[in-house]
């Protein structure tokens, strides 16, 4: 064991005193050799978990004894993956595992399988917020993450007939060997109201305040090399008495599972929509629950180290993970004004001082906004500081700006109309000192259209972070080929420093290393192959290029545009059967938000084409389309490495960012994409000759609202025509001629909004430029270890010190 551990004589496996038989007989009561893969994975898990306790409980002393500055990180989604493998990496185990495994006749596949993915969250904000936990604890910044103990995370996919189903994702049904209750830190929460249902219909019974319990379950966050542990706080919500509760209207998934009037629903289940919980009842309370318990916590630790109130901006740097948790800022002031009992002036200057929000999407139905009677029901105290917030803020702008009173109205809190609707982005933005968006483009855009009018009364709290990924998960442990032949080229040091693969750059002009990347792709996509027969008795070919689109299903991100392109393909076989193509594997993945019917018909219509074309003898030969059920950060991390192609293709404008484009890039996958995101920075680092881009700009679409019409590309472009004539006979759909309906309804009929015939004809002619590229497989590596070598930037360890710098100024507090 590193030595740091200071774990004395403990010994991971051996006779008796091994952690591992240890673990198996006393938690399972069970021999070795009798124990089945689940038995051993908990084992094995809690063997590990033994290892890392005295650092874990050493790294909180130690931040105690330091009194640093510390970092919290409040969001409603941590999309974690499974543990076991990251964790024995980071804390350098990975031998003494290895030796277990073989020692012991383990099958580690089999074992690691057995855990399920922490799916906390719905896609790139959640896995974002695991990345940067990852980063934190491997730079020894003395971070936190707070969130929520979802009973049932992100929904389970299967496809029936090609359509998508949502089953319970019941993930914590056998107990979870990395978390660590702590009911002892309970925290109390308070709210204004009580529910109870009469006759089937909801009624808020105001005036009767009701109360809730946070019980903490803790998670270890390991940075790599195990010197730094930090924790990852999940609340769970429970009852300190009967308590009546159902949600408001939180749609059929959420509902059939939150049915129990108990405390307990407010944590029973994650939102499956990352685009829209308006008028969802149940995600406000969750939203209040997260932000109450973890500023409770958060202040206490606070005051148990510091008595005077003026240093908690010393001490505390809140970072609100999107426009979720912004109910802190009137939390704290609430803290500040009627429990610390300070003026208004100084508790809304510590405030602001100690929050900080990040924005992840311009999408206007992701802008949340609360109706201001809820806050009068269920939080009447935090109802009036939003107003006082409000009045002076109304004052500010008219001072600023006299008799520009629409200017005041846009700037608001406050949106008036029938309903008044508080707008959660300018509380956190006015009630904050840092607003950032999270690539380049982003932030201009947010800064310019969505919220103008306040990034022009406080253009200094405006700044970007373009988003980053571990290279940890994403490259060491899931590219296990390419992190070994990388680091035989240039040592190891770009694991924690990614910007050390620059200097594979000289090395694209030795044959060998170039062969050696080259041979490492196709050892990943071997063993993708192997895994998807094995696992769901799917063949693909490994010698046909790997192109591939996955995230989640949101007609902006254009999988339909995608699946235009290989019907173009389709149509160019079966005209010309002898067609010099090379053959190709296009693998789709992702979740549709439950109630989003236009996001699940292209699936179908995915798993239609797929059909079709498997059903063709003439196009089977050179194409394949393979829907693959459920993603997950595991099936992200096998089939990311293996991928020669990274399609990342939203209409230009509308992606914030994007992160498996940067997962792909540090793999070795060419990216076919449009100017959006990050993609844009990108293609920067690696140079466009490096890149396929494509497509029309964000100004261009944004120019064209108002005069765009699709019928134009149809009736000019005979290749989209012939498309579209194909898709529109029914040819793929015969018996869902709904799908047709809507086919033609979002390409056609409603002005194809989001540009699909616009960008068809360059996105096949950067596919024309990317197949002709193929055909000389040593050209091809060398762009893709040239995308490799320039991905440095893309790493969350930059993006962390970035905030820590620039937002945070937060220092590391090593533990010795
Ligand atoms: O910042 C992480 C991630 C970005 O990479 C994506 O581009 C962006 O869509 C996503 N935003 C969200 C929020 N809601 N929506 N849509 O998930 O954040």
């Amino acid at each position: 064991l590193p030595t740091h551990y200071r774990c004395g004589p403990i010994q991971f496996r051996g006779s008796h005193d091994g952690l591992y038989e240890r673990h198996l007989l006393f938690d399972n009561v069970i021999a070795p050799e009798d124990a089945g893969n689940r038995e051993r994975y908990e084992a094995i898990a809690r063997s590990v978990r033994d290892v890392l306790s005295q650092r874990w409980q050493h790294t909180e002393q130690t931040y105690g004894r330091e009194n640093p500055k510390r970092i919290y990180y409040l969001s409603m989604e941590f999309l974690i993956g499974r543990s076991l493998s990251n964790n024995i990496a980071n804390l350098g185990l990975g031998p003494l595992a290895k030796r277990l495994f073989d020692e012991e006749h383990i099958d580690e596949l089999a074992i690691l399988v057995e855990e399920p993915d922490a799916g906390l969250g719905n896609g790139g904000l959640g896995r974002l917020a695991a990345c940067f936990l990852d980063s934190m604890a491997t730079m020894q910044l003395p971070a936190m993450g707070y969130g929520l103990r979802y009973e049932y995370g992100i929904f389970k996919q299967t496809i029936v007939d090609g359509w998508q189903r949502e089953e319970p994702d019941n993930w914590l049904r056998r107990p979870d060997p990395w978390e660590v209750a702590r009911p002892q830190e309970a925290v109390e929460i308070k709210l204004g109201c009580s529910f109870e249902v009469r006759g089937g219909n909801l009624r808020v019974a105001a005036g009767m305040p009701s109360r809730l319990l946070g019980i903490p379950y803790d998670r270890p966050i390991i940075g790599y090399g195990g010197r730094t542990i930090n924790t990852l706080r999940l609340w769970a919500a429970a009852t300190p008495e009967s308590f009546d509760f159902q949600a408001f209207s939180a749609g059929e998934f959420v509902s059939a599972l939150a049915q129990r009037l108990t405390a307990e629903t407010v944590t029973r289940v994650l939102y499956p929509d990352d685009t829209t919980s308006m008028g969802q009842g149940l995600r406000f309370v969750q939203e209040y629950f997260l932000v109450a318990c973890s500023l409770t916590d958060l202040v206490r630790r606070f005051r148990s180290n510091n008595s005077d109130w003026r240093f908690l901006p010393d001490k505390v740097a809140i970072q609100l993970n999107d426009t979720h948790p912004s109910l802190a800022v009137a939390e704290l002031m609430r803290i500040l004004l009627d429990d610390a009992h300070l003026g208004w002036d100084d508790a809304w200057d510590l405030t602001r001082r100690c929050l900080a929000y990040t924005n992840h999407t311009l999408l206007p139905e992701a802008l949340e906004k609360w109706p201001l009677r809820w806050f009068e029901l269920m939080l009447p105290r935090h109802c009036e500081i939003i107003l006082e917030i409000d009045r002076r803020l109304r004052g500010e702008v008219l001072a600023r700006f006299p008799e520009d009173q629409d200017r005041v109205e846009r700037a608001s809190l406050i949106e008036r109309g029938g309903d008044w609707l508080v707008r959660m982005a300018n509380l956190a933005i006015v009630g904050s000192h840092s607003t950032n968006g999270v690539a380049e483009i982003h932030s201009r855009l947010l800064r310019e259209t969505t919220v103008k009018d306040l990034a022009e009364i406080f253009p200094g709290r405006f700044n970007n972070k373009t988003n980053g990924v571990t290279p940890r998960r994403w490259l060491l442990l899931s590219n296990p080929d390419l992190a070994r032949c990388i680091s035989d080229g240039i040592g190891d040091g770009w694991i924690t420093n990614l910007s050390e693969l620059e200097r594979m750059k000289p090395l694209v002009d030795d044959s060998g290393f170039v062969d050696a990347v080259g041979e490492a792709k196709r050892m990943a996509k071997q063993r993708f192959a192997q895994w998807l027969k094995s696992s769901a008795g799917i063949d693909v070919d490994p010698e046909t290029v790997f192109d591939s689109q996955v995230k989640r299903f949101h007609e902006y991100k254009r999988q339909l545009l995608n699946a235009l392109r290989i019907v173009a393909l389709y149509n160019r076989i079966r005209e010309n059967p002898g067609l010099d193509i090379v053959p190709r594997t296009f693998f789709f993945s992702g979740k549709a938000a439950p109630a989003y019917h236009v996001a699940k018909l292209i699936i179908k219509f995915l798993n239609n084409l797929a059909a079709t074309i498997d059903a063709d003898p003439m196009v089977r030969r050179h194409l394949k389309v393979v829907f693959l059920p459920d993603y997950s950060v595991s099936l992200a991390e096998r089939l990311i490495p293996a991928s020669d192609v990274s399609n990342q293709i939203s209409t230009a404008g509308y992606e914030a960012s994007g992160t498996s484009n940067m997962k792909f890039m540090m793999n070795g996958a060419l990216t076919i994409g449009t100017r959006d995101g990050a993609t844009i920075e990108m293609a920067e680092a690696a140079g466009e000759e490096n890149f396929f881009l494509f497509g029309l700009t964000a100004g261009e679409v944004a120019g064209s609202r108002g005069w765009y019409s699709p019928r134009w590309h149809y009736d000019n472009e005979p290749e989209t025509r012939a498309v579209l004539d194909l898709i529109l006979s029914g040819h793929f759909c015969r018996y869902d001629p709904d799908i047709v309906d809507m086919l033609r309804n979002v390409l056609l009929t409603s002005g194809d909004v989001f540009r699909h015939l616009a960008d068809l004809t360059s996105y096949l002619e950067a596919d024309r430029r990317m197949q002709s590229l193929y055909g000389d497989r040593q050209a091809w590596t060398r762009k893709a270890l040239l995308n490799v070598a320039n991905s440095g930037r893309f790493s969350s360890d930059r993006t962390i010190a970035e905030y820590a710098a620039e937002i945070w100024t937060a220092k590391p507090c090593p533990v010795p």
